[in-house]
């Protein structure tokens, strides 16, 4: 049995989840075909999905094509809910990307063609929605060429395009000559000695194009009408790549989902390598973890399994402590996603203001199985804040509250996220027993500037063996965590980090009394003098606040031009406006903070017609005006005489 994860990713209502429903219904997986509409599909099965239309949560289903198992992700195409898609790219061999026939390539879309791309996950296009009026076919496949800047393959065509008889028929293998000749030099030399190639080598050459991810199997289609469908289900094992991996190795599997509908923590899982099975104890991010149960899919139910194998994704019980992104023995590769960082955060408060502690709690919680949701609690004014990728997501979470722990929230507005990056290389040292350190410990720690995108690293310039493992732990723990705030406040995404000393007072008893605290090093040792540290060597490399810059698109009346280029020549930078027929269609960047100014002005200048999007695109240091600072948790390592005195009970000199 081979497998293939095959992610479904799109922008917003390009029909992912209709496609979804539809492949499982062509494989005999279902024998009705639900809708998104009527909010009976297999993959949108939240409430607010149901109602909203709109699919909030990646979710798994799986069926068969001859010897190959599939389990599909259906991903979310909403900005706001980008995060959630990031996850799902860790554990896929293969991919489709939907485009809709009518409303073409969309910023969205490029973003996640590029990522796909820098991932190296072999890719096919299913262009939906022929079937409705204003679809396109040779202008959209140039768009594809030109907009994604793809190679492509068209492998049917569709007819009567834009009505409800809308079909396909099969494209001729020669038409993909000029391509496949551009990438595949052996079928050059071929063509060039015989003027000619026969079918089957045009056949090899994209199937193996294909799967390495250099061309793309363009499929025309309708999720609704089921044109296309099976041609694309067909495609699949053939044009895709199976899943690697052995089940002779040791155990590896990547967490890439979790939930709790309404009963225990479900923890979704793909196997890399080696076998799972209940009863096994695995180190989960460092720490033994014992596995209870697992499942596997059957079409979008869970089913109970007993062994979950290399290629497969399944839920496995009893690692409770296991965050999403997190791998269950071997970490298999250590690739960065690197999609955006959320822009925005919100103060969120319980209606009742006694229940404080329980929303902060409960935010914790559902922060502590996703990395990517951040809650802070303000030390002074006790303020919760999230952060956010759109206003929709204060739905979501607001939902979940009410929904899982009973609690009503309001959100107040939102503002503009920063990031600080690390400037220059800085170091600092602390050492035992000397007068300016009341720790019963030694720390030095050097930090350096990372790239964008590389995350936060921890090596060790002193040797392993030179303290108890524990303490190393509380080091590494403790500067990573320091790194949440930078000098300004906010959190320090990319930094290396370098322990470079380290020493410890031995666990050691007077001549008649036990061990005595006083006289050895303790984990709190080391936690109280590493964030003092990892603040003086921050302090000696220095930040620079930066603020997120999102790509626009607005598509407006072609009238409208010169008064909207008028507004966004102080708003925002222009990159270019394009006027076809009626519409006119401007691009640029814009600083988030401006995004809300512009989506406020854009109705009064375009006759209410105008449309804005945007999309994160990077962190730039803030420019025209005083970079933000946030609060600092207290005690602030960054003050060292308060600090000292809250936590050690004393500032020496
Ligand atoms: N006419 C037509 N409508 C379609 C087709 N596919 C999807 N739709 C409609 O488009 C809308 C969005 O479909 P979904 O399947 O929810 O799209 P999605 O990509 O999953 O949306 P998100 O998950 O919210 O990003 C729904 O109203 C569907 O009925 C199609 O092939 N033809
Ligand atoms: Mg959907």
């Amino acid at each position: 049995m081979a497998f293939l994860n095959l992610g479904i990713l799109a922008h917003v209502d390009a029909g992912k989840t209709s496609l979804t429903e539809r492949l499982l219904f062509t494989a005999g997986v279902i024998s009705e075909l639900g809708s998104v509409d009527a909010g009976s599909t297999q993959t949108d099965t939240g409430d607010l999905e149901r109602r909203r239309g709109i699919t909030i949560t990646s979710a798994v289903a799986s069926f068969d094509i001859g010897d190959h198992t599939v389990s599909l992700i259906d991903t979310p195409g909403h900005p706001d809910f980008i995060a959630e898609v990031e996850r799902a790219l860790g554990v896929l061999d293969g991919a489709v990307l939907v485009v809709s026939a009518v409303e073409g390539v969309q910023a969205h879309t490029r973003l996640l063609m590029r990522t796909l791309r820098r991932l190296r996950i072999p890719t096919l296009v299913f262009v939906n929605k022929i079937d409705r009026t204003g679809a396109r076919d040779t202008g959209l496949r140039a768009d594809l060429e030109a907009k994604l800047g793809i190679a492509i393959a068209a492998l049917n065509r569709p007819t009567a395009l834009g009505t409800r008889r809308s079909s396909v028929s099969d494209a001729e293998p020669a038409e993909w000559l000029d391509v496949l000749t551009r990438l595949d030099d052996r079928l050059l030399r071929r063509f060039v000695e015989r003027g000619s190639v026969p079918e089957p080598q045009l056949r090899a050459s994209l199937r193996r194009l294909s799967r390495a991810g250099r061309i793309h199997p363009v499929f025309f289609g309708s999720a609704i009408t089921g044109a296309g469908v099976s041609q694309l289900m067909a495609a699949l094992p053939q044009l895709l790549p199976s899943a690697r991996g052995s089940v002779g190795a040791a155990p590896s599997a990547r967490v890439f989902k979790i939930d709790q509908p309404g009963g225990p923590r479900r923890t979704y899982v793909r196997v890399f390598d080696g076998v799972l099975e209940p009863r096994s104890v695995v180190p989960v991010a460092g720490v033994d973890g014992k596995i209870t149960g697992l499942s596997g899919f059957a079409g979008s139910r869970a089913v109970p399994r007993d062994s979950l194998r290399a290629g497969e994704i399944g839920l496995v019980r009893g690692l409770n402590k296991a965050r999403i992104g997190a791998w269950i023995g071997r970490p298999d590769q250590t690739a960065q996603i690197g999609l955006p960082l959320p822009s925005w955060e919100t103060v969120v408060a319980p209606l009742d203001a006694a229940r404080a502690g329980e929303l902060y709690a409960a935010l914790t919680e559902i922060a502590d199985a996703d990395p990517l949701i951040m809650v802070r609690r303000d030390s002074d004014r006790h303020e919760i804040s999230v952060s956010l990728y759109g206003e929709v997501q204060k739905e979501v979470i607001g939902t979940r509250l009410a929904e899982e722990y009973g609690l009503e929230v309001v959100f107040a507005e939102t503002t503009t996220m920063h990031v600080e990056r690390v400037t220059g290389t800085g170091s600092a040292a602390e050492i035992i027993f000397t007068a300016a350190n009341p720790f019963l410990a030694t720390v030095g720690l050097r930090i350096e500037p990372a790239p964008v995108g590389a995350g936060i690293s921890f090596a060790l310039e002193v040797e392993r063996g030179s303290m108890p493992a524990a303490f190393f732990t509380a080091v590494e723990d403790t500067a990573v965590g320091a790194l949440s705030q930078g000098l300004s406040g906010w959190p320090v995404p990319d930094a290396k980090l370098i322990m470079t000393h380290s020493g410890y007072a031995p666990r050691q008893s007077h001549a008649h009394a036990k061990f005595d605290k006083s006289m050895s090093s303790t984990g709190s040792d080391f936690r109280f003098l590493t964030a003092l540290v990892a603040a003086e060597a921050l302090r000696a490399a220095g930040t620079v606040v930066c603020e997120p810059i999102h790509a626009y698109r607005i598509e407006a009346p072609a009238d409208c031009l010169s008064g909207l280029l008028d507004v966004l020549g102080r708003l925002a930078s222009i990159g270019g406006s394009v006027v076809t027929g009626p519409l006119v269609v401007i691009t640029g960047e814009v600083a988030a903070a401006r995004l809300p100014a512009i989506g406020r002005r854009i109705p009064g200048l375009s006759h209410g017609e105008g449309l804005v999007e945007s999309s994160f695109i990077r962190f730039e240091p803030v420019r025209d005006t005083v970079a933000p600072r946030r609060d600092r948790h207290r005690p602030d390592p960054l003050e060292r005489r308060n600090y000292l005195l809250a936590t050690a009970g004393r500032a020496p000199g």
